[in-house]
């Protein structure tokens, strides 16, 4: 097990879409280790291959208080998405940053677990908010996104001089 470096806002490798995952191996295996582990280390409670710069498409979240029910998805689609909610979000590829982001209430996510069996989940509450911010690293998109530009310039202009100094 290892933890990895977590790439910062604006880094353009954040915008990569990631491939599907063909075979669940070893490697994969490996990969969900090392993000559960870097996760766990950060704290966060969800992290995507792409914010570790692996262009895969594998996620991990854990929303419990314990820190002991971790979930893996490989290949994750969101089947259906109903209602609303509205929550700050946070990102550990955008430290320090917290805005509130409006996301469906409830989801049906469909994925290979880290044995490549297909499974799907219901979710709801912070679970979903996570499954779906991960979901959209995977594509290439940050929380961020869904900001004003003038928010999103203030919070990108901040995390360089960071990155600077
Ligand atoms: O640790 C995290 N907390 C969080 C809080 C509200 C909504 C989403 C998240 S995910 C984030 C970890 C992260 O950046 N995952 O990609
Ligand atoms: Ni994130």
């Amino acid at each position: 097990m290892a933890t990895l470096p977590v790439l910062c806002f604006p880094d353009p490798r954040l915008r990569t879409k990631a491939k599907p995952v063909e075979v669940v191996d070893d490697s994969i295996r490996r990969l969900i280790d090392d993000l559960l582990e870097t996760m766990y280390e950060a704290p966060g409670i969800g992290l995507a291959a792409t914010q570790v710069n692996v262009h895969k498409r594998v996620l991990v979240v854990d929303v419990s208080e314990k820190h002991n029910e971790p979930h893996a998805f490989v290949n994750p689609v969101i089947e259906s998405a109903e209602g609303k909610q509205e929550r700050d979000e946070g990102c550990l590829s955008v430290p320090g940053f917290y805005e509130p982001v409006e996301r469906a209430e409830k989801i049906r996510v469909a994925a290979i677990d880290r044995n490549g069996k297909p499974f799907t989940l219901e979710a709801q509450d912070l679970l979903a908010v996570c499954i779906q911010h991960e979901c959209d690293h995977l594509e290439g998109k940050l929380f961020v996104d869904y900001l004003s530009n003038l928010k999103r310039q203030r919070i990108k202009k901040k995390l360089l001089k960071q990155n600077r100094d």
